[in-house]
Parts: structure tokens; sequence; C-alpha cells
């Protein structure tokens, strides 16, 4: 995959957004992908929460597997502040509650004793579609915020008022520019990337590529093919769902679209594709 040069206009007009409204909050909640937190997070944020107490949540954990793990245990040895979550799950929601509450936990304290109570406010922030909004619906207890299984649903900023909370969501923004092509490649399969500016053939082949080195069995299991080129997968994959055109030949367009919803849609069970090597380097 080429280097991804995009950045839209209102991915900038996004961050300006979030540095002026910073002042405003009392801590950051950084929304990552749990099937690959390090590709999901992004360092220009961080370096924009700047001293504000930060919460990392790992959303998603159900189209996660136990790998996903293994990086919580590797952020929280770094000293980071981080959570699982599925934030369509009406039960977590007094979980990731606490969770936030426990970042002013200090500064709650302080207010109490001085005989004041607060309203204590932060910023949900991520790449898009990692589920900021959904998080804030559960939150919330009731839709309030616009969700949808693409990137880019978010625009404007708007503030929920919830109980003792309130909560900016942000619209999803990445780096600049990727220079690491395995990142980059992560966001485009979990649909962080807008599907309009990539090839699908060639993510799918990409993806192809990574299952079959880490999860040969449920390829296996979904398509009948686990071993070869990711070209030949394809062709397995195209075979197996019916997917052939009138001359006989791979309708791979198809098939390419087929292994990214399957993926994009847990139909491949949990899958963790980050590893230990990918939150080296990474300052969270
Ligand atoms: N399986 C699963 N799906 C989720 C979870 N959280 C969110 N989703 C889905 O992911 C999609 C994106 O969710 P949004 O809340 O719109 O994501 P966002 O981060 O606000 O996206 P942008 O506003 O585009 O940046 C929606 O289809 C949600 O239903 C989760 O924990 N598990
Ligand atoms: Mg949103």
């Amino acid at each position: 995959m080429k280097t991804i040069q995009w950045y839209p206009g209102h991915m900038a007009k996004a961050m300006g957004m979030m540095r002026g409204n910073l002042a405003l909050v009392d801590g950051v909640v950084f929304v990552l992908d749990a099937r690959c937190p390090a590709s999901s997070f992004n360092p220009k944020l961080k370096e924009l929460a700047g001293s504000k107490p930060v919460l990392y949540v790992f959303n998603k954990c159900d189209l996660a597997d136990g790998r996903a793990d293994a990086l919580v245990s590797a952020l929280r040895s770094k000293g980071a502040y981080v959570v699982k979550l599925n934030a369509t799950d009406s039960g977590s929601r007094k979980n990731i509650s606490a969770a936030i509450s426990k970042l002013v936990e200090k500064k709650r304290e302080a207010s109490l004793s001085k005989g004041q109570t607060r309203t204590f406010r932060f910023m949900i922030a991520g790449v898009p579609n990692t589920g900021k909004s959904t998080l804030i619906n559960l939150l919330a207890g009731s839709k309030r915020a616009g969700t949808g299984d693409k990137a880019g649903v978010t625009r404007g900023k708007q503030w929920i008022r919830l109980d003792g909370f309130e909560l900016l969501d942000t619209p999803g923004t990445m780096p600049p520019s990727f220079e690491n092509r395995r990142y980059a490649a992560r966001l485009a399969f979990i649909g962080s990337i807008n599907d309009d500016i990539l090839d699908i053939y060639e993510i799918a082949l990409e993806l192809l590529a990574e299952l079959s080195a880490k999860y040969p069995a449920r390829l296996k299991e979904r398509y009948g093919v686990s071993e070869g080129s990711p070209e030949e997968l394809l062709e397995g994959v195209c075979k197996k769902r019916g997917f052939v055109l009138r001359g006989g030949d791979c309708d791979v367009e198809r098939g390419a679209r087929a292994v990214i919803d399957d993926f994009r849609k847990g139909r491949l069970g949990g899958i963790t594709l980050d590893g230990a090597e990918d939150i080296d380097g990474l300052d969270f």
C-alpha cells in the first residue's frame, strides 16, 4: 500500500477545536480499537492532551481476543491508565463511568472537602470509527450522539450533559500522514479511513496476508483456505462463497469486500492484530 496522505480539512478544523476546548476539560478519554490499539493511537492527540489526566479505552473488545490483554498489560506497565470496553453492551456502563470518575478522584475530593460539588468535563477523542459517540450514548443511557459504522460520522463538537459529568464528543482525527504502513493498513481494516479513498482489493490482500500469518485456522474454518499468496487466498474465498463471474473468473472485487466485511463484523471471531512490537516506541 502506498503511503496514505489523507488529512481532510475537517480534521484540521477538529484539531483546532479540540485545542481550543482543552482548557475547559478535567481529563481526556482516548478511545482506541482493541483489535489494534497501537495503530489507532494518534500521537498528535496525545500531545494535545498535554498534562491532563488520560484514560485509554480499548473499545470493541468483543471483536478482539485474548491477545489484547497482553497489550493492556504492556500499556499499564508503561504507567498508562487503561480499561477494556464493549460500548454496545449496556452492562458495561457502570464500569466505564467509574473509570472516568477515577480520572478526577483527587479533584473531586478536594472540592468536596471545601463543601463544593462541581461538574467535571471530559473530552472524548480518537481516530475515526472507534466508538467515541457510542461510548457517550452508553454513559447517557440514550442515543444523544450520532453513530454509524463508517469513518467521519461526527463532524462538529457536541457537549453532552450527564449527572455530574459533561462530555465533549469530537470528530475522529488522524495524524496528518502515516509513515507506518502497518498502522495505516490496520486503520483501513477497521474502517477508520474512509473506504472511498481506499483500494479495497489491495486492502483485502493485506488483511488476508496478516490473517494467514496470525490466524490461519480462522481462514480455514470460514473460507477453506489458509495457505498461499494473498491472491491465491482471495481466489479461495471467491470459490468458497461462489463469487464467480460469467466467464468463470473469480469476482475478486466482491470477494475483497466480503473478507473486509467479515473481519469488521467479527465473523472471523475475535482478532487482535497489533502485538507488543507495535506498542514499543509509542508515547502512551
Ligand atoms: N462490536 C462493537 N461495535 C461497536 C462498539 N462500539 C461502537 N461500535 C460500533 O462502531 C461503529 C462506530 O461507532 P461510533 O460511535 O459512530 O464511532 P465514532 O468513534 O464516534 O466515529 P466518528 O464519529 O466517525 O469518529 C458503530 O457502528 C457502532 O455501533 C463496540 O464496543 N463493539
Ligand atoms: Mg462519532
